[in-house]
């Protein structure tokens, strides 16, 4: 992720205000908006957009012309925003990765959205790996009983770039991989 993506995500998912930014109830900001406070030009963000590694952002041309980015998921809690996506059917287990250290905690308290809306799932194991590895060397993967959960009312989404959502895992639907 390179120091200029890394801003983009800062400023849509975290902290639109800090460049004067003010993101739609859906996450959306006119992409001119945000060109106006990066040193970038359209070309270079539309590139950034399309070589993205994970899709992190979308962007939507509408009816009226104007066109509008957003981040596909990842937002703060304080960042009030409604991705507007349906509830879907997870498969049978989804994973996440986490810095092993986490392990009692997370098997006490099951996983939680901390400073985001959702806990963030993987649909395998070498993307939880990959997530895991952000933030530690020693990466503990879990295994989520999504479709045991969702049978018994947990709501899930599935964002534009394939990362699984839910409010929280509670302890009894993990295992250790
Ligand atoms: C941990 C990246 C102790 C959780 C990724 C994680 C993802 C607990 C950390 C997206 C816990 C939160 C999100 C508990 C959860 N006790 N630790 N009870 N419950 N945790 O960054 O899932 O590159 O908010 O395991 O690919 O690491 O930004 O969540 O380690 O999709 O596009 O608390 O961020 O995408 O960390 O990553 P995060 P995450 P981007």
């Amino acid at each position: 992720m390179s120091e200029i993506s890394r801003r983009i995500a800062f400023l849509l998912r975290h902290r639109p205000e800090s460049a004067g930014l003010i993101l739609d109830a859906n996450g959306w900001v006119p992409v001119g908006d945000l060109l106006a406070v990066l040193p970038i030009g359209r070309a270079e963000l539309d590139e950034i957009v399309a070589r993205d590694e994970k899709s992190r952002y979308a962007v939507e041309r509408r009816a009226d012309g104007t066109e509008w980015i957003r981040a596909n998921q990842g937002h703060s809690r304080r960042v009030a925003v409604d991705l507007g996506l349906a509830p879907a059917a997870p498969p049978e287990v989804l994973f996440h990765g986490t810095p092993s250290r986490n392990r009692a905690s997370i098997l006490r308290d099951g996983l939680l959205p901390g400073s985001r809306h959702h806990v963030h799932l993987s649909p395998d194991v070498p993307t939880a790996l990959v997530v895991g590895r952000r933030r530690a060397r020693d990466v503990l993967v879990l295994r989520v009983a999504a479709a045991v959960m969702a049978a018994e009312g947990h709501v899930f989404h599935r964002s534009e770039n394939g990362v699984w959502l839910t409010a929280a895992v509670p302890p009894r639907y993990l295992m250790p991989e």
